[in-house]
């Protein structure tokens, strides 16, 4: 069964223990089962079969909303809360949602609610949906264009979780601490599914500062590298960390003197690992292996990995030879929803993802992430954005005549958007309050976190002879 099922070793009692605690408020084992079979339960009686959105605001609502839909065998999409118009009316088209379960944005866009109620509980017995069935619907940033659907499927779930368990040794003893999104893997597949799967109680700090951190008195703590460099710039949050069992970073490259100062502040060596939204996580440090600064381990149960060069040919596990990675396992999406020539392109055979990450092995099966293939994939602080994406954002305001997104190194953040922009005209003569327009202009149809930090405006931007902005001469 995927969720959710009793601790093991199955205290006696467990069932009255915390599931869930967030924002300070609590739901045990039992209340989390009847609220989430109550949405169940009324899913199925007003004959929705999905897939249903679920706006997903770090809340108790929100889980037992995205509970219920899996308990039902109803697709869920969460949709982040900080989204822009366009970015919900595209989601909610591509993926064919049929209505809202639970909170809504202030403009549904069309579609009927079905309300959540965290003290409603409902006691059938609900048969497991099949393995293979889509459990969730997550949407992510390609290069350029509007975000791609990910179908990802029950089983894919559990592999990815049951991987992490035995690698990290993580049990129903454990508490997992964490302050992640609820709409992305990180924060909800492995953050909320992944305690509910292993049976760990999980409290959900709402925002992952470090003060908060320190005072929740976890076993086990999640962070993106932004937290954790951010945990390293306060000492006395870090310290209290050090009676936790394992720290572990993901969703983007943690800095080498970030790991070095939390193994100082906290006695302890941060476990990294790596994944994709397309393929949940597939490579990680073990808790009784080891942690090497700079990269993530091994593939995680069930995960092949390779290395591919110039033309397909295979690279050698030397530690030093870079190739394109590639992956396959159970846990490895399928293909994008409703976007063949996406999947075609991503999807290169026999069940193997180019993940457009650039990668060396060492000979003990070590992978260490070099970067990504492509300029115009960032992460910032944790989140994937698009470059393509933003620019055509830009483009859609009247003044902007040419737009080029980068993501600019950036201590914090890893990566910092700026984007490059000529204007109709002559430059700005306030560019201050020209380029605040412009950001604040983006962030109306996007997401917040995809507005760009920075706006330089110039005359021209490098192009190639063929017409290209050549964006490598923009990161110098
Ligand atoms: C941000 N702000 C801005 C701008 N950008 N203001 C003006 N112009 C801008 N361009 C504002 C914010 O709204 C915020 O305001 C303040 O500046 C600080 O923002 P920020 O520096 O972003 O800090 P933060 O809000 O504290 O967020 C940092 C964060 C966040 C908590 C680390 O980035 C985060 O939650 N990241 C997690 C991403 C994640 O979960 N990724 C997983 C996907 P105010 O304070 O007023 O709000 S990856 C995945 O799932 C895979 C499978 C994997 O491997 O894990
Ligand atoms: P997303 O689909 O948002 O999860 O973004 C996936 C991308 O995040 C990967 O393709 C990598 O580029 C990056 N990523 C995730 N984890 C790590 C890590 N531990 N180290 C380096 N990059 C990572």
């Amino acid at each position: 069964m995927l969720l959710p099922h009793t601790r093991t070793p199955v205290p006696p009692g467990s069932d009255a223990e915390p599931a869930v605690t967030v924002g300070g408020r609590t739901l045990s084992r039992t209340d989390l089962i009847g609220a989430s079979t109550a949405v169940a339960e009324r899913l199925g009686g007003l004959g929705v079969r999905g897939p249903v959105a679920v706006w997903a605001e770090p809340t108790l609502a929100t889980i037992v909303a995205l509970v219920g839909a899996l308990r039902a065998g109803v697709p869920a999409v969460p949709v982040p809360p900080d989204s822009g118009s366009a970015e919900i009316a595209h989601v909610l088209g591509d993926s064919g949602a049929q209505a809202w379960l639970g909170a809504t944005p202030e403009d549904p866009h069309g579609l009927p609610s079905v309300p959540v109620r965290e003290h409603a509980r409902g006691w059938h017995a609900l048969p497991e949906p099949p393995a293979a069935a889509t459990a969730l619907i997550m949407y992510t940033s390609g290069t350029t264009g509007a975000p791609k659907g990910v179908p990802i499927r029950r089983e894919a779930i559990a592999a990815c979780i049951d991987g992490l368990a035995a690698a990290w040794g993580w049990t129903g003893n454990d508490t997992l601490v964490h302050g992640l999104p609820l709409f992305h893997v990180h924060g909800l597949i492995l953050g909320v599914l992944g305690p509910l799967r292993v049976g760990s109680p999980l409290v959900h700090t709402g925002k992952p500062t470090p003060e908060a951190y320190a005072q929740a008195g976890g076993t086990m703590y999640f962070g993106v590298p932004t937290v954790w460099s951010r945990v390293a710039r306060d000492p006395e949050s870090a310290a209290a960390l050090s009676g936790a069992r394992l720290l572990v970073s993901g969703s983007a490259p943690l800095p080498a003197p970030v790991f070095d100062r939390i193994r100082e502040l906290t006695g302890h060596e941060i476990v990294e690992r790596y994944g994709m939204t397309e393929t949940l996580i597939t490579v990680s440090a073990r808790a009784d292996g080891e942690r090497r600064p700079g990269w993530v381990g091994l593939p995680i149960t069930g995960v092949e990995t390779r290395l591919v060069g110039e033309g397909g040919a295979p690279v050698p596990h030397d530690g030093e030879s870079i190739g394109a990675l590639q992956v396959r396992g159970p846990m490895v999406g399928r293909e994008y929803l409703n976007r063949p020539d996406a999947t075609a392109e991503s999807w290169v055979g026999e069940g193997w993802f180019d993940t457009g990450d650039v990668a060396v092995v060492d000979p003990t099966g070590f992978h260490r992430i070099v970067g990504r293939a492509s300029t115009d994939l960032i992460k910032t602080g944790g989140f994937r954005v698009g470059a393509g994406e933003i620019e055509a954002a830009l483009l859609g305001h009247a003044e902007v005549r040419e737009a080029a997104v980068v993501g600019l190194p950036d201590d914090d953040l890893g990566q910092r958007l700026v984007a490059f922009v000529v204007t109709d005209g002559a430059r700005p003569t306030d560019s201050e309050a020209a380029a605040a327009a412009l950001i604040a202009f983006v962030g109306e149809t996007l997401s917040k976190h995809k507005r760009p930090r920075e706006i330089r405006f110039v005359d021209d931007l490098p192009r190639n002879p063929m017409g290209k902005v050549q964006k490598k001469l923009l990161l110098g």
